[in-house]
């Protein structure tokens, strides 16, 4: 069976990229409709060897569209997520609307591939950042319950779109050139040579809303209601690949031997481990690549008294596994479930 498949947003960095990942990976496309503003209408996409032109997004471009890949911001996933269902199409979205929501399975396919099946003509796409650390953790869970994830993300500029690229691009040359930098307008501040600890806003409690997904996604995807978070996330000067540093406390014992065993094994995950030959992860060597990268195992050697840690790093593809690769995954998983 083939799928009349539309991309909603398809001109930002990860409705091309869900492109280049649906050719990729096959998938059974009988019709492809590439949906954007009204400034992008127009625009000609090369897929599969022919020319697709960009069409405005409206309401009528979904009528016959079977699944919708959406790739685009909050405002314009609630605006057209809610029409497309209604002319009973399922759609994967990548932008935060409906995450939480009680109706809608967040799924990371190497992590809950069995929540696809409950949804009811939505699917979220889980942030990019949580993606990223469950692929690397969920593995060590399964050996020794996960009780408390301390995080620190440093993040790259693609998590601010195109116009994130553009301007640390523009900044390095800048600097390169000699040249004065400019104004910031992708962040707060200037991000070439400098590190940047907010993204999205600020709680009462002084956490970030990007820092608050971890413990809010990580606790839905993995059913652990209980599970304790503490997440810095930080804005790096790195294109497009996100790092974690993550110490976990576990119910039970989990060696490094037994931890670096079970990573090996694990699904969408590369361990490089290897620091007597200087073999760790690093977001230079898992950009433009759908694999988490995993590394820097070690024992938590400040964990309490009678209780069980581990410290590992890890790297992954902010565009790729981080939205694109796993939106197309679950559509796959939508596809094998008929
Ligand atoms: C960021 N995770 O990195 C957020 C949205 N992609 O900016």
């Amino acid at each position: 069976k083939q799928y009349n498949v539309a991309i909603l947003g398809a001109t930002g960095a990860v409705g091309q990229q869900m492109l280049q990942c649906l050719e990729e990976q096959e998938f059974p496309i009988a019709n492809l409709k590439l949906l954007a503003s009204a400034r992008s209408a127009g625009k000609r996409v090369s897929f599969a060897g022919e020319d697709v032109v960009v069409e405005e997004a409206r309401d009528e471009a979904f009528d016959g569209v079977d699944i919708v890949l959406g790739a685009a911001e909050n405002d314009i996933a609630k605006r057209f997520v809610p029409v497309a269902r209604e002319k009973g199409c399922v759609t994967v979205d990548n932008s935060s609307a409906y995450r939480l929501d009680p109706d809608v399975p967040l799924v990371v396919p190497e992590v809950n591939p069995e929540d696809v099946a409950r949804h009811n003509g939505i699917i979220a796409n889980p942030n990019c950042a949580t993606i990223i650390a469950l692929v690397a953790v969920n593995p060590l869970h399964k050996v020794g319950g996960i009780k408390r994830m301390i995080v620190s993300t440093y993040q790259a500029a693609s998590g601010a779109g195109i116009g994130g690229l553009r301007e640390l691009e523009a900044q390095m040359a800048a600097i390169g050139a000699g040249q004065p930098v400019g104004d910031p307008k992708a962040f707060a501040y200037q991000l070439a040579c400098n590190l940047i600890p907010q993204i999205g806003g600020f709680d009462a409690a002084g956490y970030t809303s990007e820092e608050m997904k971890l413990q809010n996604e990580g606790r839905k995807i993995m059913h652990l209601p209980e599970l304790r978070v503490n997440c810095t996330c930080v804005r790096v000067p790195v294109m497009r690949s996100h790092s974690e540093s993550i110490t976990l406390e576990f119910e039970r014992e989990v060696s490094v031997e037994a931890a670096r065993e079970a990573l090996a094994a694990a699904p969408g995950v590369k361990l490089v481990d290897d620091p007597a030959n200087l073999a760790y992860p690093m977001p230079l060597d898992t950009t433009d690549q759908d694999l988490i990268y995993v590394g820097r195992v070690r024992e938590d050697i400040s964990a309490a008294p009678g209780s069980h840690g581990l410290a590992l790093w890890c790297c992954g593809d902010q565009i790729r596994k981080g939205a694109a690769t796993n939106a197309v995954q679950i559509a796959k998983l939508l596809v094998a479930q008929g």
